[in-house]
């Protein structure tokens, strides 16, 4: 497969990391949230993922901008935007929230974080999430300021994590609780750090506010993090498919809703909250949904993804497509997500898939794949 250069220019933003990584040995990048995202380093994403999974890895992923919304109105405006009731939501606390429009339309699915009732931060995926919360202030005429601040969020991922985030921050760091975050101490600098991560293999995310100390505690991880075998990785596709983190803009768009996305658990619409788009998934909850996302297991080793491929039964009909897919050294085979069509989700049919001009054997499972 043919690579190409991305050429940078100050529309697509680098992070405070960019340098560093390059040093390190990035090879490819993607442009997320306007920003450079990296996809690969000098290493294979095979090598990557079984380092991933055995080890830790410090990732640059600034991409996830965060909105913040704080002000008098600031509850009420970030529970219109998601369909996740959020009246019990508790300070220190994330939550993963869809965004959604009127008519239940995915807009995003940010990981919510309160710091209090008057200041929130939406770490956003990939669409301009900032646009529609400033629509709604002002159409809504709420009292609330809206900013995308200066955080850049490394990760660091992988079971090994633990203890070498234990050796640089201290044994508290290994009482975070899953989705909890706080404030932790860096050589005079205090630092958001959450339990939280997108890799299921778990780890911390650092949004660094202090570019300086940030930095500082990047390289320290390094530096001091080779007895636990510390690489710089990025969120790895084989993983995260494999665990079924869902990626917008790939997996789902403004065309699908969470319930055909198995967003169920995150959906409340019989609480009294208030949020855009509740009649909307009322009326939807109310019949079949139309479509339903899905794994899907092809009979091939290799596939290459710029956009999506059709799905057809062995009569030749079209039953749903592939939205995101890559190779599994664990499946030994090719591992998607899918979105299939009514009625064919309800029995999990062969089905073929035309890879590399190859009719492909195939096989439908319920997600995650781990
Ligand atoms: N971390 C932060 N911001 C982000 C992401 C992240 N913004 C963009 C993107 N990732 C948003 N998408 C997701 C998708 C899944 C999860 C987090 C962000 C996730 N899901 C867990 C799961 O599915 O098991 C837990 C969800 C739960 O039950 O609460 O972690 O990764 N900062």
């Amino acid at each position: 497969m043919k690579k190409f250069y991305i050429a940078k220019s100050r529309r697509i933003r680098a992070t405070p990391y960019t340098s560093r990584i390059e040093k390190q040995g990035l090879s490819s990048y993607t442009v997320y949230n306007h920003m450079l995202l990296p996809t690969g380093f000098n290493e294979s994403l095979e090598d990557d993922y079984h380092h991933l999974k055995k080890y830790v890895q410090v990732w640059d992923v600034a991409a996830e901008r965060q909105v913040e919304i704080s002000g008098q109105d600031s509850s009420k405006l970030v529970q219109l935007m998601t369909c996740r009731d959020l009246s019990n939501s508790k300070d220190g606390r994330c939550y993963y929230c869809p965004i959604i429009d009127e008519n239940g339309g995915l807009i995003n699915d940010p990981v919510v974080l309160r710091h209090n009732k008057e200041k929130w931060w939406l770490s956003i995926a990939d669409s301009d999430v900032i646009l529609y919360a400033k629509g709604l202030a002002i159409g809504y005429k709420l009292k609330v300021k809206i900013t995308e601040p200066n955080v850049d969020i490394f990760a660091v991922q992988g079971p090994k994590s633990y203890a070498l985030m234990e050796k640089i921050l201290g044994h508290e760091i290994t009482k975070l609780k899953f989705f909890d975050f706080r404030y932790f101490d860096f050589k005079g600098s205090k630092h958001l750090i959450a339990r939280s991560g997108w890799s299921k293999q778990g780890g911390y995310e650092i949004y660094v506010e202090d570019t300086k100390s940030g930095l500082l505690l990047y390289d320290h991880l390094f530096d001091h993090g080779k007895e636990f075998n510390v690489k710089p990785g990025y969120p790895n596709a084989i993983e995260r498919i494999e665990s079924a983190l869902l990626s917008c803009g790939n997996d789902f768009d403004n065309n699908d809703n969470p319930f055909e996305c198995g967003f169920d658990k995150y959906t409340n619409i019989d609480s009294d909250v208030e949020f855009i788009g509740k009649d909307a998934l009322k009326n939807i909850k109310s019949k079949d949904i139309a479509k339903k996302l899905m794994g899907i297991m092809i009979d091939v080793n290799f596939i290459d993804m710029s956009s999506s491929i059709e799905i057809k039964d062995l009569n030749n009909t079209i039953i749903g497509e592939v939205r995101s897919g890559i190779y599994s050294p664990t499946f030994k085979k090719v591992i998607g997500i899918c979105m299939i069509n009514l009625p064919f989700y309800r029995d999990f049919k062969e089905c073929n898939v035309v890879v590399n001009e190859n009719i492909c054997e195939a096989k439908l499972c319920e997600l995650p794949f781990i």
